[in-house]
C-alpha cells in the first residue's frame, strides 16, 4: 500500500494531519486531537521562552531533576504544560517525560489509546544565553495492558514523531512515517496557527558539516576518533566544517536541512552516551530516516533498539546516509 503524497494544498498543521488521516481510512488513527494538544503546549512554551527573562523564569527553582541537572523554572513550566495539555486531549493512555523519574499515568476517565514520550524543553542549559531550545516527542499506539511495556516499544513502532524549535521563529517539524514524509510548520503568532512552510523535507545524501562536542575527544572510542580524523583530513576534497550549538533540536534541524552528521558518542565518563533513547534518539531517528537519512548507535539503527528502561541512554549518530554509513563501516572494521 502506497499512501498518497502529502496533501500540500492544506495550510495549517491541523488541516494537514486531518487530511492525512482521511486518506488512511484502513487505520482509524485519530492523531488530530492529540497533535492539537501538542501544538497548544508548544505555543505556550514558546511564549514562556520568549518572555522568560521578563518574568524571572530564568533562574533555578532550587531542585535537581532525574538527570541530576539543576532545574530552571522554565523546565518545570514546560513539563507541566505538556503533561496538562496531553492529559486534557483524552487521547493519551500514558506518558514518559524526560523530567519525570517514572512514567506518568493518566486517570482512568481521561485515558486514550496513545503513548507519548517527550522532552518538554531540550537544551535548557542554554536558556540564559538565548541559544535555540526545543521540545521533542514520539507517539506510539497503546499495545499492552501493563503500562511499562507500552512505553518500551522500539522506535519502529512509532506512529508519529516531531520536534519544536524555539529559535528565530517557532517551528514544528513532524512526520507521520510510512512514506508520508517530513514537513515543517512555522508558527504565525498573528493567528496562532502552525502554517505548512516546508513540505517533504529530504536530507542530502551526503553533507560536509560535523556536529559533536570535541571537548570530549580524549574520551571517545577509537572508531569515532578515526572517523573524525578522516573527515578533518580527507584524502581528497575539502575538510568538513564544525557546527555545534549544544542544543540537540537546533543541531539536528541544521543537519536535516543542510546534511552532514550529528554525533553524541559514548565516552569513558558516559559509556552509554548522554542522550536518551525514548524521547531524544528515537523521535529524531524516525524523522531523519523518513527524510532519507540514517540514525545509528554506531552498530545498529537506533529504531531497532529494544528499550529496557524508560530513561536509557544511547550513543547517537544521525544525518546524511553516506556520512553515517561511513562511520558505521569504520566501527565494523575495528
Ligand atoms: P553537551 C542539552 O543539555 C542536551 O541534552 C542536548 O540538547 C544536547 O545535544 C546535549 O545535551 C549537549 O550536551 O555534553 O555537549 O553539553
Amino acid at each position: 500500500y502506497e499512501p498518497p503524497a502529502f496533501d500540500s494544498k492544506c495550510m495549517t498543521l491541523t488541516q494537514c494531519v486531518f487530511s492525512e488521516q482521511k486518506k488512511v481510512l484502513s487505520v482509524n488513527e485519530n492523531l488530530t486531537q492529540l497533535l492539537i494538544s501538542i501544538q497548544t503546549a508548544v505555543k505556550a512554551v514558546s511564549s514562556a521562552v520568549q518572555k522568560a527573562e521578563l518574568t524571572h523564569m530564568y533562574d533555578m527553582d532550587g531542585s535537581t531533576n532525574v538527570q541530576g541537572e539543576d532545574v530552571k523554572k522554565l523546565d518545570v513550566l514546560s513539563n507541566e504544560l505538556f503533561i496538562n495539555t496531553l492529559t486534557s486531549s483524552f487521547k493519551v493512555h500514558m506518558m514518559v517525560s524526560k523530567k519525570n523519574d517514572s512514567m506518568i499515568e493518566i486517570e482512568t476517565g481521561k485515558r486514550g489509546r496513545y503513548i507519548v514520550c517527550f522532552d518538554p524543553l531540550d537544551g535548557s542549559s542554554n536558556i540564559d544565553c538565548l541559544m535555540p531550545l526545543g521540545s521533542i516527542f514520539g507517539i506510539f499506539r497503546k499495545i499492552h495492558i501493563t503500562d511499562e511495556t507500552n512505553a518500551l516499544q522500539s522506535g519502529r513502532h512509532l506512529v508519529a514523531a516531531g520536534y519544536a524549535l524555539y529559535g528565530s521563529a517557532t517551528m514544528i517539524v513532524l512526520t507521520l512515517g510510512k512514506g508520508r514524509g517530513v514537513h515543517g510548520f512555522k508558527l504565525d503568532p498573528s493567528i496562532g496557527e502552525f502554517m505548512l512552510t516546508e513540505r517533504n523535507i529530504k536530507i542530502p545524501s551526503k553533507g560536509n558539516i560535523y556536529s559533536i562536542n570535541e571537548g570530549y575527544s580524549h574520551l571517545w572510542d577509537r572508531y569515532v576518533r578515526e572517523y573524525m580524523r578522516r573527515i578533518k583530513n580527507p584524502k581528497d576534497g575539502e575538510p568538513y566544517s564544525a557546527r555545534y550549538v549544544g542544543s540537540m533540536v537546533a543541531d539536528v534541524h541544521r543537519t536535516l536541512k543542510y546534511g552532514g552528521i550529528f554525533m553524541y558518542p559514548a565516552t569513558k565518563h558516559l559509556p552509554k552516551g548522554k542522550l536518551r533513547l525514548l524521547y531524544e534518539g528515537n523521535p529524531m531517528a524516525y524523522i531523519i530516516e523518513e527524510a532519507g537519512g540514517m540514525a545509528s548507535n554506531g552498530k545498529i539503527p537506533l529504531l531497532d533498539i529494544q528499550p529496557i528502561e524508560i530513561h536509557q541512554k544511547t550513543p547517537v549518530f544521525l544525518g546524511s546516509k553516506d556520512d553515517v554509513n561511513e562511520l558505521v563501516k569504520i566501527y565494523e572494521s575495528f
